[in-house]
């Protein structure tokens, strides 16, 4: 095992990965920027290092200080976390390069998945369902253009080989407007992602949002962790995740979960990795993969009792992944409301002092947070200041404790999205379950205040 670790991260899943590290005796380093001296597991440390100003460009994104802070505290592994640089397969290879573990896949994993084209091209030679489309970038001419549309039928959408997270998408409803959309989509695809290759796929008109969360380690071994159902979201930020998805048999989920573990196989995976889909009609569509771990992690760790984070350090380090699928048994079921510093309605940024933080407790219920009562909760970074998740034997019950849970939070000096939550947790059509990606934004549509 290692015997230091530096994350290469801030907010709560530095907090999480810090956790993390001190059950298994291994010490961590943490990184801060000005903007962070305050953070709680900068005080908690043992050791951090400051990596520059407040702009994630100067600090979190910063290659080389990072890289520094990891070869004067004499740490041999990086944890990236979520955003950031957790995804930059040119930063894997430079941790690597300097002699650092990368706790992740491969430069060459991320790469792959990195690239859209190319990550549907090794998932459908792996044999995982696509969405119906162009077999790789589309060509040129406008004739061929036409001719995979009309193969695939309308409505299409437009993606951006360099894209993902919904970044360069542009949906095509009728042939009159294809050639025009393919060109403006190339073009800002190349002015934001340099790289103007594009694809087409059939576009679903109402989907669900589910992912399998998947483990491998160094010697082949690949497992799912089930599946989660992430359809709650505004402008392609998840605002409520749970496991197990709603409704949906589970001989399904566990063929598509077979699907990614051979996938993973193949390709050679290692470290967490969540496969993306579209679900529509009793069908499973892969859209993207990421290679980091995710922000939702806690739900799937809930319900199969997996410590994801610790797992991904382990298999790191090189050990076997410590259980099989086999012995990997889902139980309850947990859902977690992402806690943002912003206007519950109009969703702008609320950053500024926190004067009162208590958070809730009680059976079943987790939090993961690294504010504190006078936190000052800074404006240079993503709004997510901490996760409710809540479990319980039965989705009903698991509902029924976010509800007292979001009741009794006491969150007082900013505008938080609590108010929101609360309204979901007793909206009748979230509450039976199931609804689609499309559902949070039609209801604020229909709720304007
Ligand atoms: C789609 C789609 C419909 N049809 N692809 C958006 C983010 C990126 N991961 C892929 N996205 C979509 N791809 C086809 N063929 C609809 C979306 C989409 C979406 C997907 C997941 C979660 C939220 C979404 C919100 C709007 C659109």
């Amino acid at each position: 095992m290692f015997k230091k670790i530096l994350i290469a991260n801030r907010g709560e899943i530095a907090l999480r990965i810090q956790r993390a590290c001190q059950e298994l005796g291994v010490k961590a380093v943490m990184v801060y920027s000005e903007a962070d001296r305050e953070a709680k597991y900068v005080k908690l440390a043992e050791e951090a290092v400051c990596i520059g100003p407040a702009p994630s460009p100067l600090s979190y994104l910063n290659m080389p200080a990072i890289i520094s802070a990891a070869e004067v505290t004499d740490a041999e592994a990086i944890h990236p976390g979520y955003g950031f640089l957790s995804e930059n397969a040119d930063f894997a290879e430079r941790v690597e390069k300097s002699g650092f573990e990368f706790i992740g896949p491969s430069p060459e994993s991320i790469r792959i998945m990195g690239d859209k084209v190319s990550a549907k091209q090794a998932m459908i030679k792996a044999g995982v369902p696509c969405v119906p489309g162009s077999e790789g970038a589309l060509p040129d001419d406008p004739v061929q253009i036409r001719r995979i549309a009309r193969a695939v039928g309308y409505p299409v959408i437009i993606k951006a080989a360099g894209g993902g997270g919904g970044r360069g998408m542009r949906v095509v409803h009728t042939e009159a407007a294809l050639i025009n959309a393919v060109q403006t989509t190339k073009s800002e695809a190349a002015a934001a992602f340099g790289n103007p290759s594009v694809y087409l796929e059939k576009f679903l008109q109402n989907p669900r949002h589910i992912e399998i969360q998947v483990l491998a380690d160094k010697h082949r071994n690949a497992v799912y962790l089930g599946e989660r159902d992430c359809s709650m979201q505004r402008r392609h930020q998840k605002v409520i995740e749970e496991a197990p998805a709603p409704d949906i048999p589970r001989r399904l989920i566990e063929r598509i979960g077979e699907r990614c573990v051979a996938a993973c196989k193949k390709i050679g995976y290692r470290g967490a990795g969540t496969f993306e889909f579209l679900y529509e009609n009793g069908e499973f569509y892969f859209i993207e993969m990421n290679t980091r771990v995710q922000v939702e992690h806690p739900v799937t760790e809930w319900i199969t009792g997996i410590d994801i984070v610790r797992t991904q350090i382990l298999v790191a380090a090189g050990e076997k992944l410590p259980f099989t699928q086999r012995q990997i048994q889902l139980r309850g079921h947990a859902i977690e409301c992402r806690i943002n510093a912003e206007d519950a309605y109009k969703f702008t940024p609320s950053p500024g002092r926190v004067t009162m933080w208590h958070p809730p407790g009680g059976p079943g219920v987790r939090v993961d947070s690294h504010v504190y009562t006078n936190y000052y909760v800074p404006p240079n970074y993503d709004s997510m200041i901490g996760k409710i998740i809540t479990h319980g034997d039965t989705r009903e019950q698991a509902l029924a404790r976010m509800r007292t849970a979001l009741a009794e939070t006491v969150v007082e000096g900013i505008q938080t999205n609590i108010p929101l939550h609360r309204e979901m947790l007793v909206d009748a059509k979230f509450v039976a379950g199931g609804t689609s990606i499309h559902y949070l934004e039609e209801w604020l549509e229909q709720h304007k205040r």
